[in-house]
């Protein structure tokens, strides 16, 4: 495990926040990952088998003594591809079901009467889909729309409507591979029953149904997440926020939300708003209500709202560890089970509120989507009468910085027709993008998205690799952890320009943005797809012709195996700074880094060192402007 933590902008907080932890007994996850040591060989590389209650049966790569053969027969090929698979699937239905979750909030927010706030986007998908625009207002259409998009997890026949939005190259790849999506549900279904015990036993056959299942993810459950959001809650656009564990204030009731979907967090920011509350909480001898965010909730509602981001994946404990959160506010997904340990040595209240993530210890305030204000208003007070509980053991880092976020897609898009004033399309265009890519002004472009790791550099993997890629010429965009990397390193200002190669910095003094943008959360990361997809169209080429890659340089959830599978399978060149738990077949570590190029034009690659990472991203990007001849 790694003890390093040299990135410049996270290290005095680590350092004072683990001191801390020390001194008040708190168990944190480096601790735990340290006790961990050494970890499981046959989990590592993924040769150990529970898929039925003959096993658990190991492959022993280390001896030629030991079985090279599963109780059924299943080999180190068949064992470590179904695992992977598992994963894949498990990472497509978390985000997937946050898509669903969007359209059902889509559908309760027009049977409660509440405006959606893109109507706009509302209009332009329902174009997209067929659906008849000019009958009735906008609360049917939004119904219609939502009803639609609900139908994409189990429709019973036809393929995914997003997969139009792929280049017609990439389209027919994925026909002949027989890969298309179907439906959501059905496709991670599929996974599950052929990597049932007895099922499939062809690697490469697993990996097809992987694949398919992560690409009903980038492609549908993730898209749909994002479009419905916006619709819902507003496109964003670019503005400055603060980021850091210094957000927090020390005369004010501070609550942090944690999580992903937006649903609570917006009625969080109503609710911390109203007038009523803030007499509560003076009431109670606090000056104000500070409303953070956490990892994905923390992009969502600082795109939207500019509510500070108090940090990423790791700065979940080190928060409560300050002594200054009245409530850690918590829905779904990359919520560590060690919050109630930590908040009890504290008076931090930790707040579970989604019926799918309920953790012992913590207090269940269930949030209903029919009455969201007055849910996160008793959440909200909740926080507020624990204010008086706090101790004089406070310590918040100064620590914070700020930089720009909200690059939305549609924002991106509306800064390059600024440049060129050409409408050439009613969405826009990404002319002036192609241009400069053509021109060789910006080299190329790479997403850095993902998580933390103890396996490798808390935030440094993120932060140096974005250094390396803006510094030759290579614009950055970022979502989940990644950007929270990025903004507390102070990537994300205007002045990071200085930072970037000669071409870049033109390129974006010119367009006024940083060169590392903020794309939003995990699931925005299908607003990278359709970006790459407008280029890729725009240039007639298909996605892998394109000089563009990807990194997950600190990745650890499921999600992030999904997002990688959906992004090779879409063409993309994919680094990940942690290897997954495959290299005990030999066979599927050679198809996922090399033979899958041959069949995609996508592969991945594993480079846990971020500058060796960013010098391969580099030469792929260089290779790709070679064979476009540009
Ligand atoms: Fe062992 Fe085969 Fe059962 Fe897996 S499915 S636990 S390899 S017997
Ligand atoms: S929150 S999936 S730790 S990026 Fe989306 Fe961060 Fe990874 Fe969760």
């Amino acid at each position: 495990m790694q003890d390093n933590r040299n990135c410049n902008s996270c290290e005095p907080v680590l350092n004072a926040l683990l001191k801390k932890a020390k001194e008040d007994k708190v168990e944190t996850v480096w601790d735990r990952a340290r006790a961990m040591q050494p970890q499981c060989g046959f989990g590592e590389m993924g040769v150990c088998c529970t898929n039925c209650s003959m096993g658990p049966c190991r492959i022993v790569k280390i001896s030629p003594d030991g079985p090279k053969k599963g109780i059924c027969g299943a080999t180190e090929d068949i064992i470590a591809a179904r695992n992977l698979a598992r994963s894949i699937a498990a990472g497509a239905a978390a985000h997937s079901d946050h898509g669903r979750d969007m359209a059902e909030a889509l559908l309760d927010s027009v049977e409660q009467k509440r405006p959606v706030k893109d109507k706009e986007k509302l209009k332009f998908l329902a174009e997209e889909w067929g659906i008849e625009t000019s009958n009735g207002g906008i609360e049917e259409l939004a119904a219609k729309v939502a009803k639609t998009a609900l139908e994409e997890f189990g429709k019973p026949f036809g393929h995914l409507r997003f997969i139009e939005r792929a280049p017609k190259k990439r389209k027919e790849i994925w026909e002949k591979l027989n890969v298309i999506p179907r439906a959501i549900d059905r496709d991670v279904v599929e996974v599950l029953h052929s990597t049932h015990m007895g099922c499939d036993a062809d690697y490469r056959n697993i990996m097809n149904s992987a694949v398919r299942a992560a690409l009903s993810d980038g492609w549908g459950g993730s898209m749909i997440g994002t479009e419905l959001s916006d619709i819902l809650f507003g496109t964003p656009v670019p503005h400055e926020v603060e980021a850091n564990l210094g957000v927090l204030k020390k005369d004010s009731v501070n609550i942090v939300i944690h999580g992903h979907e937006p649903t609570l967090s917006e009625a969080m920011v109503i609710a911390v708003n109203d007038p009523e509350m803030l007499e509560i909480a003076k009431s109670q001898g606090a000056e104000s209500i500070n409303l953070v965010g956490m990892c994905c909730t923390g992009n969502e509602i600082s795109m939207r709202h500019s509510v500070p981001m108090a940090g990423n994946f790791f700065q979940q404990e080190l928060a409560i560890i300050t002594g200054a959160v009245e409530a850690m506010v918590v829905d779904v997904q990359c919520i560590m089970p060690s919050l109630t340990q930590v908040s009890k040595c504290y008076h931090t209240k930790l707040i579970t509120t989604s019926r799918k993530a309920k953790i012992p210890g913590a207090i269940h305030m269930e949030f209903d989507d029919k009455k969201p204000v007055e849910c996160a208003k008793r959440i909200v007070q909740e926080a507020i009468l624990n204010f008086k509980n706090r101790t004089g053991n406070i310590l918040i880092p100064e620590e914070k910085s700020k930089g720009k976020v909200g690059y939305s897609l549609e924002a991106i898009i509306k800064i390059l027709d600024g440049v060129t004033n050409t409408f050439a399309h009613p969405s826009g265009t990404v002319k002036p993008l192609a241009d400069a890519i053509k021109s060789g002004v910006v080299r190329g472009a790479a997403a850095i998205v993902g998580c933390n790791n103890h396996r490798v550099p808390y935030d440094e993997c993120h932060v140096e690799l974005a250094k390396e890629l803006i510094k030759n010429d290579v614009l950055v965009v970022t979502t989940g952890c990644g950007a929270h990397a990025c903004i507390k390193s102070g990537l994300m200002s205007d002045d990071t320009v200085k930072l970037a190669g000669k071409g870049l910095a033109t390129a974006c003094s010119l367009l006024k943005i940083p060169p590392v943008l903020h794309m939003g959360s995990c699931v925005d990361i299908s607003r990278i797809l359709k970006l790459v997809s407008m280029v890729a169209n725009y240039m007639d080429v298909d996605i892998k012709d394109l000089p563009v890659a990807a990194a997950a340089p600190e990745w650890m959830s499921e999600k992030a195996l999904s997002i990688g599978t959906y992004a090779v399978a879409s063409g993309i060149y994919v680094v990940l700074g942690v290897s997954p738990q495959i290299t005990g077949s030999e066979n599927l570590t050679k198809y996922l880094t090399s033979d899958m190029e041959n069949v995609y034009g996508g592969k991945f690659d594993i480079e846990p060192d971020p500058v060796k990472a960013a010098r391969k991203i580099l030469n792929h990007i260089e290779n790709k402007r070679k064979l476009l001849q540009i």
